[in-house]
């Protein structure tokens, strides 16, 4: 029984950590594979300087890109979503890159993708939340 308590205390101390990085933050740090962003979601203040670390631990180029306001990937991500694009970042195999953007003005769940052909149909796809500072 006594294990079963500290097993429930860890599980709480997890509960409680997760809602702590729940706010906006102006760092995203993200872990890129096949196929998926973890975490795969980010919240970020509106307006702000955004610093990008990301890490590729796959086997094959990805990308985290951030489309449009209102914009949406359709069946696959393609030349006709290039236009969409708000800001791009691209990670070859085993590497670690970091950028910067100006996060968007306006708030709003802003679709994140990895452009690498397939990776968009094989659900490699996650959320960005800007919110008013
Ligand atoms: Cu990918």
């Amino acid at each position: 029984m006594k294990r079963v308590g500290f097993i429930v205390f860890l599980a709480g101390l997890f509960v409680l950590s997760a809602c702590g990085s729940a706010g906006p933050s102006t760092t995203i740090n993200v872990t890129l594979a096949e196929f998926t962003f973890t975490p795969s979601g980010f919240t970020i203040p509106a307006g702000q300087q955004i610093t990008v670390n990301a890490t590729n631990n796959g086997a094959v180029v990805h990308e985290f890109v951030i489309m449009k306001l209102g914009e949406a990937v359709g069946d696959d991500f393609g030349d006709e979503d290039e236009p969409n694009i708000y800001w791009e970042i691209e990670a070859q195999p085993g590497e670690s890159v970091t950028g910067t953007f100006m996060a968007p003005a306006d708030p709003g769940e802003y679709q994140v993708v990895c452009g690498t052909k397939g990776h968009y149909m094989a659900g490699m796809v996650g959320t960005l939340t800007v919110v008013a500072p």
